[in-house]
């Protein structure tokens, strides 16, 4: 039946509210992975994007900072952002959503007493609960070869809970050539330093062999703003060389983060990474020269934003996806959106939570929802104004279309 005018925005709101999403990108572990899985208020209020924002209202020395426990630079977060300030910041607000969500009265500002809530969960069963509250049907990991507690989990070939799926991130293969080629060299891959033909072939062997072991939905590197394709860095040679052909052969797709610049604040560790302006040509030329590739794209700087939906325009294997990191904000969300369903209609995935601790799941999903949800009403009801007629059915094709259906029907096609 078609959907009147007057109610589009309420057949909007059910079906984005009921759609099982499809989480792109996470950096939450199942529990092969034990204490790499974070969850509970002192990980929630210690997020890195908090530390951040309790920097600036202190001026402790950083190595403080960094000498405290866990539970005392939580204390310390609850009580500079929360009680002396408003949390009306994007990540304080992200807390208070999930203590809500989760049935804890915010109104208490009870810091003790929801810390017992948490310890009195058992994890197997919040993340039932927390998947349950977020209608997430999986959500993708980021994995990490080169990190050795995470290594050492793969390596076991445990069988993991269907609901995680894995990624797997080459960042130090990528970006850090000169130190990592040594770690492959320990593991049996016959490399130097020097990118000869067969350092590319031995590098191609070590992303089979992981791809064989994780099964990943893709491979993913976040890379910075100078990321520049073709030209002679370790970056470039090993992407053309080795990273294209697997990629293709394999039929994982490669999923390029750009516009990240690590450590601008060394200081700050995690949370000192900053963001700048990348070159749209790298992806162009990526998705023009291999069009048999498929490319996952996200970019950090909201000045990229227009030009990398002209480029997905131009190059049908192209993936844009993610309102990501610093862009993760409701206005900037609107804003990327919008621009994105003006060029692309609906195939692109807005957005996926990018979530460090479990239940930012929650928050994040319910925040960028809500946006997702009022941009798609207003471009149904400029179609409805003009005679277009729409059913409830179709509304709840499209949505999921946009919670992962799309990003899901990229994955099986083969250019
Ligand atoms: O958003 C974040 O938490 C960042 O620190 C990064 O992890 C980023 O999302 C990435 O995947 O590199
Ligand atoms: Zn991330």
């Amino acid at each position: 039946m078609n959907i009147k005018k007057e109610e589009i925005s309420k057949v909007v709101k059910k079906a984005v509210e009921e759609v099982q999403i499809v989480d792109l990108h996470t950096h939450i572990f199942d529990l092969r992975f034990k204490d790499l899985l974070l969850w509970g208020v002192d990980d929630l209020l210690t997020y890195h994007y908090l530390i951040a924002e309790v920097m600036r209202l202190s001026d402790m020395p950083y190595d403080e900072l960094w000498k405290m426990s866990v539970k005392d630079q939580s204390n310390l977060i609850w009580k500079k952002l929360f009680i002396e300030n408003s949390p009306v910041s994007e990540a304080t607000r992200g807390v208070i959503t999930v203590l809500k969500s989760v049935g804890l009265d915010p109104s208490k500002r009870d810091l003790e007493g929801y810390r017992k809530f948490f310890a009195s969960k058992k994890v197997d069963e919040y993340i039932d609960l927390v998947f349950k509250t977020a209608h997430i049907k999986y959500v993708v990991m980021t994995n990490d070869p080169f990190v050795e507690d995470e290594r050492k989990i793969w390596i076991k070939n445990e069988k993991g809970d269907a609901r995680f799926k894995s990624a797997l991130r080459i960042d130090p293969l990528l970006v850090k050539w000169p130190s990592s080629y040594l770690k492959l060299k320990e593991w049996g891959y016959d490399v130097e330093e020097k990118l000869t033909e067969k350092a590319f072939s031995e590098i191609k062997r070590f992303l089979s062999d992981w791809i064989d072991r994780m099964n990943p939905v893709y491979m993913a590197a976040s890379l910075p703003p100078e990321f520049k394709i073709p030209s002679d860095t370790e970056t470039a040679l090993i992407i053309e060389n080795a990273i294209i052909p697997v990629s293709y052969e394999h039929n994982v797709p490669f999923a390029m983060m750009i516009g990240a610049k690590k450590l601008s604040n060394p200081q700050l560790k995690l949370a000192g990474d900053s963001v700048g302006k990348a070159d749209i040509n790298t992806v162009e030329y990526l998705a023009r020269m291999y069009p048999h590739n498929k490319f996952l794209i996200t970019m950090l700087s909201r000045e990229n934003q227009h030009e990398l939906v002209v480029a997905a325009r131009k190059f049908r294997n192209i993936h844009v996806f993610g309102c990501w990191w610093f862009l993760n904000n409701p206005s900037v969300v609107d804003e990327i959106t919008r621009e994105r369903m003006e060029m692309l209609g609906l195939s692109f995935t807005p957005q996926h939570s990018d979530a460090r601790v479990l239940d930012q799941l929650i928050y994040k999903w319910d925040h960028s929802k809500k946006v997702i949800e009022k941009v798609l009403t207003d471009k149904y009801s400029d179609i409805l104004e003009d005679g277009w007629v729409i059913t409830e059915e179709e509304v709840k094709r499209d949505v999921e279309k946009l919670f992962g259906g799309e990003f899901e029907a990229f994955l099986k096609r083969r250019f």
